[in-house]
């Protein structure tokens, strides 16, 4: 007898996943997973992201680390309800990690929920959240031959964020041949260059993630 654990693991966390994207879906919520190596730019990006958007939505963040708070209170600085999970060791979030932090949300009050999944590129690509879109950040210093060598998370994600755009000279990151990677990995994915420190190139970032979200309201039933 052989008993498969990864994917008894994998199908409760499915279940859960769909059961919070009906919650998310009954409240007009849309939500974004934003995954990426720690320090390519999760938190810089979500805090441009807030900046940009905070005007036109009400936005809450739920942030994903092993330990600490620190995200969580970057964010919260900045007046938005941010919740942190500790996962205690576990790399990557899970659907029911999602729906005790959503439990402390009232979703009602809230249009843009965004994720920040723990700093990791490979196991964050198999957890279905319930969110609608998962989005990933590579940023320059880590080298453009990243998606042949991680295929699979920019093959999950629905947008592509390429971040430190403002240090592509230094590192000699040839951006012609990461886009034709991408490209190939997922021809329907938009990549987004961008500084989020510096605010630079956010705009088209932020404006792909608003019709999104509009997208989101306009099913509500
Ligand atoms: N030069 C530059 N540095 C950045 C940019 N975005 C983030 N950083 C820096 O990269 C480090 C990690 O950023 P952070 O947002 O905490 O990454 P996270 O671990 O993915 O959440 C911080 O020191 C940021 O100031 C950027 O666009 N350009
Ligand atoms: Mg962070
Ligand atoms: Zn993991």
């Amino acid at each position: 007898m052989q008993v498969d654990i990864a994917k008894g693991i994998l199908e409760k966390n499915d279940a859960l996943a769909e059961e919070n994207r009906e919650r998310f879906a009954r409240s007009g919520v849309f939500v974004v997973d934003l995954m990426a190596s720690p320090g390519a730019g999760k938190t810089s990006t979500i805090l441009a992201t807030i900046a940009a958007l905070r005007d036109r939505y009400r936005i809450a963040v739920i942030e994903g680390d092993i330990a600490s708070r620190v995200d969580a209170e970057k964010i919260a600085a900045h007046g938005i309800p941010a919740v942190q999970i500790n996962t205690g060791g576990a790399c990557h979030l899970e659907s029911d990690m999602i729906k005790r932090a959503v439990d402390t949300l009232d979703l009602d009050e809230i249009d843009l929920l965004i994720i920040e999944n723990v700093g990791n590129l490979v196991c964050p690509t198999d957890f279905d959240l319930g969110e609608h879109a998962k989005v990933m950040i590579l940023s320059v210093p880590e080298g453009h031959d990243k998606p042949y060598k991680y295929p699979g998370i920019f093959q999950v994600s629905e947008a592509v964020i390429l971040n430190k755009h403002d240090t592509v000279g230094v590192f000699d990151f040839d951006e012609a041949e990461f886009r034709s990677v991408v490209h190939d990995l997922n021809p329907n994915a938009p990549v987004f260059a961008l500084s989020a420190t510096k605010g630079e190139g956010v705009e088209a970032w932020t404006e792909w993630l608003a019709a999104r979200v509009e997208a989101a309201k306009a099913v509500q039933p």
